[in-house]
């Protein structure tokens, strides 16, 4: 009998935009996910988002909302990108579910009765925008080890988790399983962190509204980490339900990139499952990050990796539009691109440098050149040579029957290892033979002269070889996989077959093929680099930077209080401001927000000479998209009065801290 599959990615942060990074981790494990639905296993994949936090609070008071509906909405934006990316989860579990509230603190509660969490004096620094205490010694030059801001001073009483009870156990479970944690690179980091000693984590701190009490101590609320790594045991049933528990626990893979690895999934999680006498998850896998293009270089790439503060790298979706848009393909396919792009372009477990120039390049070689390229020869010589009928087979066919057997096998190894990419690559291997099997054969001339056997025997095995990889690329491209499918003739789907379909043979001879378009148009890259170039101008910053006054008429008459809630002002101060080889009206400025630094394009040179700018307190237009003005990447736009040309910049009337909102 088939077994079941559990995989799960990280609960995401809603303070932040769900951006390329979390798309990765989520379309990743839903490849996987489908992958072993293919093989006939029952699949729980599970996904969802850290809501609790004071930071919420924060944000949901700027917004004017209360945190409910602040995280409400945040959680409702990462569920719609995971769904427009075509992830296929079983369950989106919310960390402010009233069942996973209670599975906290009943963990919490069984924790402190075996002894494991006990009351003690804390004492060390601690990190806002993270929310993690550190001991002196885990501080990096007196900063912040994961984000490199300032901690301040905590000392308090508080609730302590004894992870150094677990170490030894910990270093022996992983010695014991290779596989437990990986790649082995980050395996060696957990390793050398837990044999240096660990402390026990402080897992509360003072009561706070917005977090998950402590039960029977209203001092204290739980730690939003040890909320959010029950997340994993609340969706398998664990507390609520023991025939589903014992059905899914332990998880087979738990899939997060390298920044949540060492201290939490790597230590604090697996010492939490020994204390609670459960078995370890079977894959705990930490991938790479993905980086902006011109952040790739130097060895430190931990505050380079792609995060929302990055215009147009933001959103998945919007990768998928302009690829849309540059290629004519359909946006159900220019996702599934997108797609394959992420899971091929990066080595999963090393890290990956996003350019939409490599999106594109991509697009063509492998999805237009290769895959497209054999579909669209294929289809176009049964209608010429077959009356658009699957040729019955004859004795001669199953000529790729190796090929389609090697590729099954070799993405089917490589998926086990989790070795996205590398399974790719096995599949590409049977598109390639595919192609070249269309050239060594030369049905026109197998035609011409008369060979009808071998002709039927041509096209079928074609037909069938492109049927074995719409079920392989199902995984990774499963709307594009259904398109393949629906232009072979095939009814049903493709993402529902089973793995072991795909051996040579398996087409039913005399249906009809039913060709369509192009699945994927080939992009003219030196076209689209203009396109994408006035797309991005088009957009935002209109007026400000002097190049394209907004129409009339695209300003409404009325906006509703919700529409202009929407606009993310913000009180900044301009630090630098110069002006821009060749562009008589353009400004660069950059700008602080407290925490947060930007570059702007301002359109307001010739009024305002660069010196008479520093300094100066604006309202800075936050969450614009980001946008190229100029050869200037923009992120935001500051407030200035006049239409077409700027008479006076809008400054505050009194001190208030940089980033504040303004409403
Ligand atoms: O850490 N490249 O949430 P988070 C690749 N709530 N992956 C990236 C990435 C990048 N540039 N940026 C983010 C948290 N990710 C906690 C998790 S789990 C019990 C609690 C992905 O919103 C990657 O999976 O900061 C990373 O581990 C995760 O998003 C961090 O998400």
């Amino acid at each position: 009998m088939a077994g079941r599959f559990y995989i799960t990615t990280p609960i995401y942060y809603v303070n932040a935009q769900p951006h390329i990074g979390h798309a990765y981790t989520t379309v990743a494990a839903d490849a996987l996910a489908r992958f072993h639905r293919l093989l006939g296993e029952d699949v729980l994949y599970v996904t969802g988002t850290d809501e609790h936090g004071q930071k919420n609070v924060e944000a949901a008071r700027q917004a004017g909302v209360t945190p409910q509906e602040h995280v409400d909405a945040k959680a409702a934006a990462f569920r719609r990108l995971f769904e427009q990316m075509h992830c296929s989860f079983d369950r989106f579990i919310r960390t402010t579910e009233a069942e996973h509230v209670r599975v906290v603190q009943d963990v919490f509660a069984r924790l402190r009765d075996s002894g494991d969490i006990y009351k003690g004096q804390y004492e060390g620094w601690y990190c806002v925008p993270c929310e993690t205490h550190f001991l002196e010694k885990d501080l990096v030059e007196g900063k912040c080890p994961d984000c490199k801001r300032d901690v301040r001073r905590a000392q308090t009483e508080a609730y302590f988790f004894r992870t150094s009870a677990y170490a030894e156990r910990l270093l022996r479970a992983i010695e014991e399983n290779p596989d437990l944690i990986g790649p082995e690179s980050r395996r060696n980091e957990v390793v050398a962190f837990v044999s240096q000693g660990i402390q026990d984590a402080c897992i509360s701190r003072k009561a706070s509204e917005w977090d998950i009490p402590v039960p029977g101590d209203p001092e204290q609320t739980i730690y939003v980490w040890f909320d959010a790594l029950v997340n994993y045991l609340t969706a398998a049933g664990y507390l609520q339900d023991e025939a589903q528990t014992a059905k899914w626990w332990p998880p087979d893979v738990q899939l997060l990139a390298k920044d949540i690895l060492v201290r939490f999934h790597g230590t604090i999680w697996p010492a939490m499952l020994m204390a609670l006498g459960l078995p370890l998850p079977t894959r705990i896998f930490a991938h790479g990050f993905w980086l902006s293009a011109d952040e790739s270089r130097g060895d430190d790439v931990r505050d380079r990796k792609i995060s929302k503060s990055k215009g147009d790298l933001v959103s998945p979706y919007e990768t998928a539009a302009q690829l849309a848009d540059v290629s004519g393909c359909k946006m159900d396919v220019a996702i599934d691109a997108v797609r394959y792009f992420y899971l091929r372009e990066m080595s999963f477990g090393l890290d990956g440098v996003f350019k939409l120039e490599a999106v594109m390049q991509r697009f063509n070689d492998d999805l237009a050149n290769d895959l497209g390229n054999l579909l669209n020869r294929t289809l176009p010589l049964v209608e010429r040579f077959n009356g658009g009928a699957v040729p019955t087979p004859g004795s001669s066919a199953g000529a790729l029957a190796e090929q389609i057997c090697a590729a099954a096998e070799g993405a089917r190894e490589a998926l086990v290892r989790l070795d996205l990419n590398g399974a790719l690559a096995a599949v590409w291997q049977l598109v390639g033979a595919g192609n070249r099997f269309v050239d060594e054969r030369a049905p026109w001339d197998l035609h011409k002269s008369g060979k009808t056997e071998e002709l039927d025997a041509t096209l079928y095995d074609l037909l069938d070889c492109l049927r074995a990889v719409g079920i392989l690329v199902s995984p990774f491209m499963p709307t594009v996989a259904q398109e393949i499918w629906a232009q072979l003739g095939i009814g049903g789907y493709a993402a529902e077959a089973a793995w072991d379909a795909c051996v040579a043979g398996r087409l039913a001879p005399g249906g009809r093929i039913a060709r369509t378009q192009p699945i994927f148009p080939r992009i003219d890259l030196r076209r689209a680099a203009t396109r994408l170039d006035s797309r991005r101008e088009q957009e935002p910053d209109r007026g400000k930077a002097g190049e394209k006054p907004m129409a009339d008429e695209a300003i409404p008459v009325e906006v509703s209080i919700e529409e202009f809630a929407r606009l993310d002002l913000r009180v900044a101060e301009i630090t630098t401001a110069e002006r821009v080889e060749g562009k008589d009206r353009l400004l660069k400025l950059t700008v602080s927000l407290g925490e947060e630094t930007r570059t702007v394009a301002a359109g307001i040179a010739r009024e305002f000479p660069p010196e008479t700018l520093v300094g100066k307190r604006v309202v800075l237009v936050a969450n614009l998209k980001a946008a190229k003005i100029g050869g200037v990447a923009s992120h935001g736009m500051i407030l200035a009065a006049g239409e077409q040309v700027p008479l006076a910049i809008v400054t505050l009337d009194r001190e208030c801290p940089l980033g504040t909102k303004v409403r």
